[in-house]
């Protein structure tokens, strides 16, 4: 057991990524790319402040990376083989865990090899973690990939404080209960002293199973874990369970929309797509959970039923390429391609497409430029731990305009309650709301907007953070 690191870092993440992406060129050159997610501006005060480090796969398979420090950080790389990101990535974590996660809707693999990966990974993780952290240091672990780190690090390093964080929804326990390795996922997240989720309910789910899973015999091998409302007890070490919805980088967002640039270029994406009378947006990874499918038939329904004139209504969907290795992923895309070129031949006109779609991704200007144009926000995924897209729509809709058409199933469904909410398996429903929201009356589509930011705008990503680590351990961290 390591007795600790002195001069190592008293702030810690771990996740499965790093937040610069190591990137090959053609000519066998490699560079490094900055992805500035909300997650990395929201944690990098705290990081700055705190001596911190951050501890992730850089995203090339077996690249072997010196530390480094980045803008005052440190990142410390975990190498990965090309196997292990076949097996533990996309394996385990996007073919078994990711589908299992989001309520089945597409079927779970369960493969001994790639949980084997995942076991072997996850060590690796925390070993690399446990090198980095000074004595008594807070470790912040993130995501459905690393369920396994909070307790193996805890094993080599019992003076830190662990916190892990769940960024995907948590089950309903009879899915749970399919995973062969449940009890040890479980077990994995108990070496925290807080586990987090977006939603109560997730919450709920884990102590229930810690409690079904862990707790009844202790002479079989379980640990004798005891549960009472936000608390495992395992022997004299109390872990917090409880919910941390998380959100975006607000305020700075409003401000992006509302410089001139992006005004500018937002009435111009209008001008080019011929000035309709409505635009429609979708914005997302491009995932089987998000419903882009659903969203596509139901304006080709509408269109068909002459309740949506193409003429007046153009629709954009933006998808960034994700995951592309994964066999599911390859079918999705070419459905969803399929679906777009059956409306344009159906509903088009020269010159006058009516679904614009863009396998791409853009930068933070042009989105809330996108943002800006759009009169409605379509967010429709079957199942969504928080989605993030419906709340930089609302941060960049400071003129009160826009509509946002959002399931019920994504976990910001609870706090944005102003939105058109959807059940996105009632198809005749999506096409109402659909409807409803391109004609809502101007006046009670600012009245839904106002309260949408008045949410978004108090609840940021800043919050979010502070909250969960006050949570874990106020005393320590500086913001
Ligand atoms: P994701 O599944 O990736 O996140 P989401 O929360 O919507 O889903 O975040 C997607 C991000 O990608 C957004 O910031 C969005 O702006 C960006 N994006 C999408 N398409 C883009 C494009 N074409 N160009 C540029 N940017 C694009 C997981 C969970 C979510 C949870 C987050 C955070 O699945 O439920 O909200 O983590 O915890």
């Amino acid at each position: 057991m390591s007795s600790g690191n002195p001069s190592g870092a008293d702030f810690v993440v771990v996740a499965n990524r790093l937040p610069v992406d190591l990137e090959r060129l053609s000519d066998g050159s490699q560079r490094w790319k900055h992805s500035p997610g909300g997650l990395v501006s929201a944690l990098v005060p705290f990081l700055r402040n705190n001596s911190g480090a951050w501890v992730g796969w850089p995203g090339l398979a077996d690249s072997a990376v010196e530390p480094f420090e980045d803008e005052g950080i440190w990142l410390h790389a975990v190498e990965l083989s090309a196997a292990e990101v076949r097996d533990y990535y996309e394996g385990f974590s996007n073919a078994t865990l990711w589908p299992l996660y989001h309520d089945v809707v597409a079927p779970p693999v369960f493969d001994r090899g790639w949980w084997d990966s995942y076991v072997k990974v996850n060590h690796r993780f925390a070993e690399a973690c446990a090198k980095v952290a000074a004595q008594d240091a807070i470790v912040w672990v993130q995501d459905y990939q690393l369920q396994l780190v909070p307790a193996m690090l805890r094993e080599q390093r019992p003076d830190l404080r662990i916190g892990f964080f769940l960024h995907i929804p948590f089950p309903p326990t009879e899915l749970f209960m399919q995973l062969p390795w449940r009890a040890e996922i479980i077990r994995g997240l108990l070496g925290a002293d807080l586990v987090g989720f977006h939603r109560p309910g997730g919450a709920q789910n884990y102590l229930w199973l810690a409690r079904r899973l862990l707790g009844l015999d202790p002479s079989r091998g379980n640990v004798g874990v005891r549960t009472r409302p936000g608390i495992v007890q395992v022997g004299d070490r109390p872990v917090r369970v409880g919910a941390f919805p998380i959100s975006i980088d607000s305020v700075n967002l409003d401000s992006v929309a509302r410089s001139r640039p992006v005004v500018q270029r937002s009435q111009q994406i209008r001008t080019d797509l011929g000035n309709p009378k409505k635009v429609v947006l979708g914005v997302d990874r491009l995932d089987y959970t998000k419903g882009i499918d659903i969203r596509l038939y139901a304006l080709q329904e509408l269109l068909a039923e002459g309740r949506v004139d193409p003429d007046e209504v153009v629709m954009i969907q933006l998808a960034t390429p994700s995951r592309e290795r994964v066999e599911h992923y390859q079918k999705m895309r070419s459905d969803i391609e399929r679906m777009v070129s059956r409306i344009n031949g159906e509903f088009a006109r020269v010159g006058r497409p009516v679904v614009h779609y863009l396998h791409q991704s853009v930068d933070r200007a042009e989105l809330a430029a996108f943002y800006s144009a759009a009169d409605v926000m379509l967010v429709t995924p079957l199942r969504d731990g928080m989605n993030l897209v419906c709340k930089e729509y609302v941060a960049c809709r400071h003129d009160l305009g826009g509509t946002l058409v959002l399931s019920e199933f994504a976990g910001a469904a609870s706090e944005l309650t102003s939105a058109f909410l959807v059940n996105p398996h009632d198809l005749d429903g999506v096409k109402n709301a659909m409807e409803a929201a391109l004609s809502v009356d101007p006046a009670e589509g600012r009245r839904r907007m106002r309260a949408l930011r008045r949410q978004v705008l108090t609840h940021d990503v800043d919050r979010w953070a502070r909250s969960f680590l006050d949570a874990l351990g106020p005393e320590q961290t500086q913001p």
